[in-house]
């Protein structure tokens, strides 16, 4: 198989790349000292974490030079994500570091008046302006396909700024801000997308490059004109994973988190299939992400042995999709008595394949002890070091709240809403209490307090599940979601409660929500997700096209 050589500067969540481009039929040798780049023919620079932190790691390796020579001598090279933005003059997030200056801009934060940052899922890279039909497509890329972004900072498009020195600019818009989402000239390409995050039309931008076909003919159907609708409407498929009472590990589905049978077969733990297989099922049906939870801890297992790893390893083989983890994700003993810290677990987690980790009980401790501080970060937290190391986009905190009603919003010290859904004694106000250990433990604490907590300390995502929804199929809760929503600017995804494909199009249409994600309902058989996207694409709303 020809070869492609990858610079990993950070030891980072390089896994799903080494897959993707495995996947297109190339094998990936690695640099692993700056004598390595004049070898390379073809070399790719991946982005993890920050624009300082990678411009550091870069110049401190010594590799600075050899990547120039490279860009100089006319070699393919890629960047993708904080790649792409090492390739520019410098960056907002980190002043004073100076980027490598092949190309002659600045990145800037995304303005989050309107809009949550970071820029989280699909959306464009047109090389067109919008309305324009293209007949070639640069690097396989297509107006009418979606790619995968994550980021906060980007550069911003000044219409002819860069074409005058020859770079061909691909752009999509992020609310009322159009941004670089990939960048051509002579043998440079980058991606502000993550390529091998994107599906099907990822892959084949990835084998463009490696193939060398810079100009491909775009097929004659469908003609699309490039759009500018932005971000699509980001539907996640969520698998809550634990082993059975005979020791398999299963996806199970709870009712209000309790995920035994109610009648007949021994009270068992609910058994909806395996989560590899079934991970890939959803990623076949056109999933924009896949969340894996370990709702309970592998307790008597070593952490490098822990099963969940493998599940990431296999279905990062096959899905070209985000994938999250969630479950254990705090300090912790190993079996052996050894201390293993939370951002140990979550780089296994990264390099088995994960491209976030989800924090959930350890998230409300860490919350309620910033409060105790005096909102003082301790920069000592899981959310913390984990953000610091892999970028806050890798960190969700997947909230499990439980709804408690009062009479009057003076009857609690907690932050109340006035609910449309009356308590069970005509009660018109209610908190959202947090609880810990999978609902098994309430706190005196609401989710506002933790929101606005854990987005100051780091976090880049709220995962907001809700018990008393849970597997109801009644829908979302659309109050706890507005009410979080007013509370942060990072992006939200809706849990808890879809039941058929009109709950998603109601969470968007009745909330400002980032993304939607359902469960049970996929597991069960009773819908697919495609067919919860072809609702909504029939509603109006612009999802991302599914492409083989
Ligand atoms: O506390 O960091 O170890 O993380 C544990 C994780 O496991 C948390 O993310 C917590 O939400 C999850 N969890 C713990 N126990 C349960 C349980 O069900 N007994 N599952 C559990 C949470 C919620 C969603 C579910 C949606 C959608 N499940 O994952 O998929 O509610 O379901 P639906 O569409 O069928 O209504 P830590």
């Amino acid at each position: 198989m020809p070869t492609v050589h990858l610079l990993d500067y950070v030891a980072g969540n390089v896994r799903s790349l080494v897959n993707a481009i495995e996947k297109v039929g190339y094998t990936v040798e690695w640099v692993k000292s700056p004598t390595d780049v004049p070898v390379a023919d073809k070399l790719i620079i991946p982005g993890v974490g920050h624009f300082g932190h990678c411009l550091s790691q870069l110049d401190q390796a010594g590799y600075i030079e050899p990547i120039r020579d490279h860009i100089k001598t006319g070699k393919p090279f890629m960047g993708i994500c904080v790649g792409l933005q090492a390739l520019f003059e410098g960056s907002e997030e980190n002043p004073h570091v100076k980027g490598l200056g092949v190309i002659p801009s600045r990145l800037e934060k995304f303005d989050d008046k309107d809009k949550s940052v970071p820029h989280i899922g699909w959306n464009s890279a047109n090389t067109s302006r919008p309305g324009q039909f293209t007949s070639e497509s640069l690097y396989g890329l297509r107006p009418s396909s979606k790619y995968y972004y994550v980021h906060s900072y980007a550069a911003l498009y000044e219409e002819g700024k860069l074409e005058k020195d020859g770079w061909a600019v691909a752009t999509a818009r992020y609310g009322d801000q159009e941004f670089i989402g990939a960048v051509e000239k002579d043998n440079v390409f980058a991606t502000q997308f993550h390529p091998e995050k994107s599906g099907a039309a990822g892959l084949r931008v990835l084998k463009a490059f490696l193939e060398g076909e810079r100009l491909q003919k775009l097929p004659e159907q469908p003609a699309a004109a490039a759009t500018n609708e932005g971000l699509t409407r980001r539907v996640i498929a969520c698998l809550d994973v634990r082993t059975n009472d005979q020791g398999d590990l299963v996806v199970t589905k709870g009712d209000q988190y309790d995920v035994r049978e109610k009648e007949g077969a021994g009270n068992a733990v609910r058994n909806l299939g395996k989560p590899i297989d079934m991970a890939k099922k959803y990623y076949e049906q056109g999933a924009d992400e896949v969340t894996f939870l370990n709702i309970t801890s592998f307790r008597n297992c070593p952490v490098a042995d822990t099963p969940m790893l493998e599940i990431l390893r296999r279905t990062s083989e096959t899905v070209f999709v985000p994938l999250t983890i969630g479950g254990g994700i705090r300090d912790t003993v190993d079996t052996d008595g050894t201390k293993i810290s939370a951002l140990d677990i979550a780089t296994m987690y990264f390099k088995s394949g994960a491209d976030k980790v989800s924090i959930g009980s350890d998230a409300v401790t860490a919350a309620e002890e910033y409060y105790a501080r005096g909102s003082k970060l301790a920069g000592t937290t899981a959310i913390e070091s984990i953000s610091a190391a892999y970028g806050n986009q890798a960190v969700v905190i997947s909230v499990d709240p439980k709804r408690v009603w009062v009479e009057s919003p003076d009857k609690t010290s907690h932050h109340t809403i006035n609910t449309a859904r009356p308590g069970p004694n005509g009660e018109e106000h209610c908190w959202y209490q947090c609880t810990i250990k999978g609902g098994r433990e309430g706190r005196d604490f609401d989710v506002r307090q933790l929101v606005t907590a854990v987005e100051a300390m780091g976090a880049g995502e709220i995962l907001l599940n809700c018990i008393d929804k849970d597997g109801s199929n009644s829908g979302f809760d659309l109050e706890l979601i507005n009410d979080v929503k007013d509370a942060v600017k990072i992006p939200v995804i809706a849990s808890s409660g879809a039941g058929h494909p009109g709950h998603f199009e109601e969470v968007f249409a009745h909330t400002q929500t980032d993304a939607a994600l359902g469960a049970g309902m996929f597991h069960r058989g009773e819908y697919t997700v495609k067919q919860v996207k072809n609702h909504l694409q029939s509603k109006g709303l612009v999802v991302r096209p599914f492409e083989d």
